[in-house]
């Protein structure tokens, strides 16, 4: 069968699909767009009428989900580990976590990012701020998980991490940073060290950079 096309745009949520792939050694044909595709590369919305990234296609397989993307791109390589499954302890905080990472805390980044970066010239800058303010309390839970821990689960690296700590990343990349705990600073550092890392963000950089 041939390698999974990921459509995304570099910097974007897709990079946790990237990322979780080079952790796991999977082999992908990586599909980069140029941000934001609905209006740079109209005819990607043949292939996901949602206009979004990133997105998976596998023969009849279709994924818009980053993080649901990043899980199965993990499980489909030669390292084991990188999902929590059921029958381990923390498999209930490992799913929490996964789904935490865009529905609780990435969203309120990208209204943040809309309202005071792309579409700044509506008036909606104070807005924006609120919204970032908002992104900061809600990492109280990350905060706390990782007060006795160096990863969210099993005491070991998990596509837990790829999702949350791909908002924290982001958080830096915008200017959203300065109400991040230190810790949870640290913890991003632990994770933007990694080689996986490293490799997906020099992979995605050969295409158009998403923000
Ligand atoms: N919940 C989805 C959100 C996907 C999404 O909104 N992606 C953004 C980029 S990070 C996008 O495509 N924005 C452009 C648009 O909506 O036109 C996920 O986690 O993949």
């Amino acid at each position: 069968m041939a390698n999974p096309s990921l459509y995304t745009c570099a910097g974007s949520r897709g990079l946790r699909a990237t990322w979780a792939a080079e952790e796991a050694g999977t082999d992908i044909d990586l599909k980069l767009l140029p941000f934001p595709p609905r209006f740079k590369a109209p005819e990607y919305l043949q292939v996901n009428p949602l206009g979004t990234v990133p997105m998976l296609i596998e023969g009849d397989a279709e994924m818009t989900e980053s993080c649901a993307i990043a899980h199965y791109l993990a499980t489909k390589g030669n390292v084991e580990d990188l999902v929590v499954t059921s029958g381990e302890e923390d498999y209930p905080a490992y799913l929490d976590f996964t789904y935490h990472a865009d529905a609780t805390i990435t969203f309120p980044q990208t209204v943040f990012m809309r309202f005071s970066l792309f579409e700044k010239e509506k008036g909606w800058g104070e807005a924006g701020e609120a919204y970032a303010k908002w992104f900061w309390k809600r990492l109280v839970k990350l905060e706390q998980r990782l007060e006795t821990r160096e990863f969210l689960c099993e005491d070991r690296f998990t596509v837990a991490d790829i999702c949350c700590g791909y908002a924290l990343i982001l958080a830096g990349r915008v200017g959203v940073d300065e109400g991040i705990p230190q810790s949870l600073k640290d913890y991003r550092e632990r994770l933007v060290s990694r080689d996986g890392y490293k490799r997906a963000v020099a992979r995605e950089s050969a295409g158009p950079v998403a923000i």
